[in-house]
């Protein structure tokens, strides 16, 4: 025993003269939304920073300096790359190198809604190989609680090495926010759980040597695990409660908009969130189902969390359905009817689609035989079902031109004057209009 803590005590302290010194070399598997910004924070604190990625595409843009990531500053990428502060590869042999490695890889959902981790368990089986003694692991992908302690802890030690005393292992959840202008990696506080003491204590030193926001240690990675799985699942039900409200507010003939604007003057006690389209993104459509999973191995049903995601999946058919009775009213049947989606992205001012409802609106506008054009002020084309879309130029002939023109994402770089003004029927989803004279042919969601 007293063997076991002086090894665990002086890996302890070489890690966190190695922190403080910037002679800790920081490893970061997966380049993308998390992992670059993450990689970019520590090699501007002064680490060398290698980044892990399978993409060949990233490791080249990465290696000369060429940003892909719309949070980071360009500048900081290309200076980080240049200096050789920063570099990135496929081989993860260089973890032999690596003092301290964040494991930042998607967490997504299978054909069957079930967990995939299948890219932690690769990254942490990578890691294993390459594990030296002191080495500190940081797990920050979304995932159920128990991920880190049941999965990667077991594939760690497959090694040889035992977490806690040869190495140290935590989780600490990415808190990204793509296209946040305010909050950022850096500045955006995080939460730590260690397996041990001295775990939590090594992830605790490493965040706060290179984040200014403030590091909230917890008393197991479970607990940072539930506590980020929680925050998404908080947006994801209230999100459904303002989608609800909306559906209900349409039948009633009263502006859910108006509804919410008022319930916002309560200085206490309440938090807006608005309806929309549908609810897009990597994290919160998917993320509250990987507590869901897990809670049945509990033997419990997630009745809340899962109403809540068939109200949310519900939006792409209430859309298409409202659209159909507005051309209704102008006589219009949807078949044959032109309809325009001015927004694919899932949120607003963002060049990602992935799990947008706008590529369901659009099957189920096609499917009930109408002819659909998108434009997006982010993204000049995109896949759907296998199939790439060009999104085409927004011109006000084309808004005459379509029977209906839907905002489905408030992107802040349409010209919202012109749609207004070219529009022959104007559906918005989002309330983009809140602040501009409405045209005649108006409907709100
Ligand atoms: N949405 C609504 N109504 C709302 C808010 C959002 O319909 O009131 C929709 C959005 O249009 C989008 C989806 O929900 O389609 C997700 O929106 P989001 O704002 O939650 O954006 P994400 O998924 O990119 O980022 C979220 C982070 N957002 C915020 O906290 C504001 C945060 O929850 C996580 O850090 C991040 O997911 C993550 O990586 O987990």
């Amino acid at each position: 025993m007293l063997q076991e803590s002086v090894k665990r005590d002086h890996y302890k302290a070489a890690m966190m003269e190695k922190l403080h010194s910037r002679t800790a070399v920081i490893g970061v598997i997966g380049l993308g939304y998390v992992g670059l910004p993450l990689a970019v924070e520590k090699a501007k604190a002064g680490y060398h920073v290698i980044g892990f990625d399978v993409q060949a595409s990233k490791i080249d843009m990465v290696n000369q300096g060429v940003n892909y990531i719309g949070d980071i500053v360009d500048e900081d990428l290309r200076a980080m790359a240049q200096s050789g502060q920063l570099r990135a590869t496929s081989d993860y042999a260089f973890l032999k190198e690596v003092d301290a490695v964040a494991i930042c890889v998607p967490t997504p959902l299978d054909t069957y809604r079930q967990p995939d981790t299948s890219y932690v368990e690769q990254s942490a089986r990578e890691v294993a190989r390459f594990l030296h003694p002191g080495m500190l692991v940081v797990l920050e992908s979304t995932t159920y609680p128990g991920t880190t302690e049941e999965l990667v802890k077991p594939i760690l030690e497959s090694s040889g090495l035992t977490c806690g005393e040869d190495f140290f292992l935590a989780y600490s959840p990415e808190r990204v926010d793509p296209g946040n202008r305010t909050f950022n990696t850096k500045n955006t506080p995080k939460v730590v759980g260690g397996v041990t003491d001295a775990c939590s204590q090594v992830a605790e030193a490493l965040y706060r040597e290179v984040l200014d926001g403030s590091v909230h240690v917890v008393s197991s990675p479970a607990v940072a695990e539930m506590e980020k799985i929680y925050e998404n699942t908080f947006r994801h039900i209230n999100i459904a409660l303002a989608n609800e409200m909306a559906i209900l507010c349409s039948r009633m003939g009263i502006n859910v908009w108006d509804v919410i604007e008022a319930a916002q003057t309560k200085p206490y006690g309440f938090m807006a969130f608005y309806p929309g389209p549908g609810l897009g993104g990597h994290c919160i459509p998917i993320d509250p189902f990987y507590l869901t999973w897990k809670a049945r191995k509990y033997n419990y049903h997630t009745r809340l969390i899962e109403l809540a995601g068939e109200i949310n999946h519900a939006m792409p058919e209430f859309v298409v359905q409202r659209i159909g009775e507005i051309l209704n009213e102008r006589k219009k049947p949807i078949h044959g009817s032109t309809v325009y989606l001015l927004g694919v992205a899932y949120k607003k001012d963002v060049d990602d689609y992935r799990e947008s409802p706008v590529l369901e609106i659009i099957g189920l506008l096609e499917q009930r035989g109408a002819r659909v054009w998108v434009s997006d002020t982010h993204i000049p084309s995109f896949k759907r079902q296998g199939k790439l879309c060009e999104c085409v130029p927004l011109t006000s002939e084309r808004l005459a031109a379509a029977d209906i023109t839907v905002i489905t994402t408030d992107h802040s770089g349409f010209d919202y004057e012109r749609i207004a003004a070219s529009s022959a029927a104007l559906f918005d989803t989002r309330n983009a209009m809140r602040e501009l004279q409405k045209p005649e042919r108006y409907y709100l969601l």
